[in-house]
């Protein structure tokens, strides 16, 4: 309630000084802050996809505790429960409350050009975080900063092929079921292309099946649920492209009276690396998860920080990211020439994991 005061006030005095200035145009990108108590507060609208997955609560916490008012921002933070219409309300929104700064974290690819030329137009800046936009013009937004998602993908399959390798099973038939995340979603189509070129690429793998399970538990159960159904114990492996799904499969298996895990039936996988995924991934109830970073509060405040010192700025930035084991069978990949390490998971790193 204070605050909802304070910013009245601060607004009453904003329109006050803009009057005085015979201006009511958008300030520039190295005047964008006002001032508060002799500070000066830079206003970031967030518009988030939703609350679908711990990545995304921990994407939100690393967001909110960033933009904080104790480090000079003001943030506008708007949960479009994986809604395009909602984040592009939420754009408008941001565009007319003045902003200094536009955060994007969008549901899907496409179906931005418009609501991102308004932003332009008005003269805010745009950073996209976490997942992409794909736009007809570049310029529609100032900087990316997210995760290469089809890398991730390349890793989780490349670990399999390693993994059945050293198990003297590569020439087995192997049965893959993807419960895919958001469909549209960059770590969706990331994830599900590194899996279907590592399938096209091995004659004796078969995707049996592929459906979305939202990034969420719930979902990904009922998913798993009609994927048993279908196919029961004919399933070797269970791509979930996010943890969340990743429970909500372990759940679905083990009540249909499977036993997840390399010893057992069906061999699950994970992306993400969040705290509860890193617990199953010990326990050895997720055989792999590859890292998917969300503390993205930071790597977003950089780029405004640069923006406001003048500086340009890299249009797109990648996060490296690792990727966990269960067991020690594969050691570490070899992807389009670069190798990547593969960790098997220790309490101590599960005991360092903030999220
Ligand atoms: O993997 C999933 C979340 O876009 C990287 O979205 C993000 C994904 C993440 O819901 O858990």
């Amino acid at each position: 309630m204070k605050k909802r005061i304070l910013a009245l006030v601060m607004t009453a005095l904003m329109v006050l000084s803009l009057a005085a200035c015979g201006s009511n145009t958008k300030q520039t990108s190295n005047d964008t802050a006002s001032t508060k108590g002799g500070k000066d507060v830079i206003t970031v609208g967030f518009s988030q996809v939703g609350a679908e997955s711990d990545w995304r609560t921990a994407n939100t916490e690393s967001m909110k505790s960033t933009f904080s008012e104790a480090n000079g921002y003001e943030l506008i933070f708007d949960d479009a429960q994986q809604k395009q219409e909602n984040q592009i309300a939420a754009i408008r929104n941001f565009i007319q409350q003045e902003v200094d700064y536009i955060v994007l974290a969008p549901v899907t690819e496409t179906g931005w050009d418009t609501v991102l030329k308004e932003a332009k137009d008005a003269g805010i800046p745009v950073i996209i975080v976490d997942r992409m936009v794909d736009v007809s013009d570049d310029s529609l937004y100032t900087a990316w900063v997210g995760s290469n998602f089809e890398l991730e993908g390349k890793k989780s399959a490349a670990w399999l092929d390693a993994y059945l390798k050293a198990a003297g099973k590569d020439k087995d038939e192997v049965n893959i079921v993807d419960i895919q995340g958001t469909i549209g979603a960059s770590a969706q189509i990331g994830r599900t292309k590194g899996l279907e070129d590592a399938v096209a690429a091995h004659s004796n793998w078969k995707l049996l099946s592929k459906t979305s399970g939202e990034f969420t538990q719930a979902k990904g159960q009922e998913v798993m649920e009609s994927m048993l159904k279908q196919f029961g114990d004919k399933i070797d492996v269970v791509y979930c492209e996010n943890d969340n799904e990743a429970f909500g499969a372990i759940d679905a298996i083990e009540a249909a009276g499977y036993k997840v895990g390399l010893d057992g039936d069906m061999i699950v996988m994970s992306f993400d690396c969040t705290k509860a995924g890193l617990t199953d991934t010990l326990s050895g109830k997720i055989s792999q998860n590859t890292e998917c970073n969300p503390l993205h509060g930071p790597r977003v405040e950089e780029i405004i920080k640069s923006l406001e010192s003048g500086q340009t700025v890299d249009k797109k930035k990648y996060v490296d990211e690792v990727i966990f084991s269960f067991d020690d069978s594969v050691k570490s990949l070899s992807i389009d020439g670069t190798d990547y390490p593969v960790t098997k998971l220790t309490q101590e790193i599960l005991d360092k994991r903030a999220y």
